[in-house]
């Protein structure tokens, strides 16, 4: 008997349909290591050094500047380092985080994290962004923007999206604060831009109503033929 044809993991099929709407307006897709250093993962994002994004907690040492990447804003500051701007890309990518594991965490995880700059970008430029993306993904339904803090954006927001009647967060997103630009000896005076992040598995349980992350990886058949 032939074996059966195998199908696309879940994951796999939500990161891709959010690459394609990015690429859709005009982002192209960068990649870059999962074992990264302090420079990249933290000092270069303006996360100081008695942060509690760095605590031992939430970060994977491997030893004392190497670590896995806590999320994949490295891959955009390697990106600017070699390219000037106008910038417009995406990060996808798996990321680590020393959390106890429940239904909602996972150690391992991905994110698709977006970028852009150019001259006169501002939150007008933002907020359309990401309600159109979040409009092809998910439909014509009711999203807020919250005001949050992020070390390496300001102002900063969070998303959040009306499903089944209950707002859930779904983004976090900010202008990349001028600090960042002018570390990377880029004028904050003619360039701003955008950031945002979020997290696949949590965009993929929401589509699918999926309750539990473990289920992604656990790959039991009975799970995964579902899709
Ligand atoms: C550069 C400058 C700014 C990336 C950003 C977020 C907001 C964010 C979370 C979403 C859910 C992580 O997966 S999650 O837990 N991310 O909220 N990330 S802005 O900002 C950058 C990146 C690179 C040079």
């Amino acid at each position: 008997m032939e074996p059966p044809p195998g199908n696309k993991h879940p994951l796999i099929s939500t990161q891709d349909e959010i690459i394609d709407i990015f690429c859709g307006l005009g982002y192209t897709v960068e990649s870059g290591p999962e074992i990264e250093t302090d420079f990249y993962n933290f000092e270069s994002l303006n996360i100081p050094k008695n942060h509690p994004a760095r605590d031992m907690q939430d970060t994977f040492y491997l030893d004392e500047n190497r670590l896995l990447r806590t999320h994949t804003s490295p891959v955009q500051i390697r990106y600017l380092e070699k390219n000037p701007p106008p910038v417009r890309i995406i990060a996808p990518g798996r990321v680590y985080r020393r959390d106890a594991v429940d239904a909602t965490h996972s150690p391992v995880f991905n994110q698709v994290e977006v970028l852009c700059i150019d001259q006169d970008i501002n939150f007008s430029h933002l907020r359309g962004t990401v309600l159109t993306f979040l409009k092809t993904f998910f439909g014509d339904i009711p999203v807020r923007f919250r005001a949050s803090y992020f070390p390496f954006t300001e102002p900063s927001a969070e998303v959040d999206v009306q499903w089944k009647g209950k707002w859930l967060e779904v983004m976090g997103c900010g202008m990349v604060d001028p600090k960042v630009l002018e570390k990377l000896g880029i004028d904050s005076e003619k360039w701003t831009g955008f950031a945002a992040g979020l997290g696949v598995e949590r965009f993929c349980m929401v589509r699918h109503q999926i309750d539990d992350i473990r289920k992604f990886y656990t790959n039991d058949l009975r799970f995964l033929e579902q899709f």
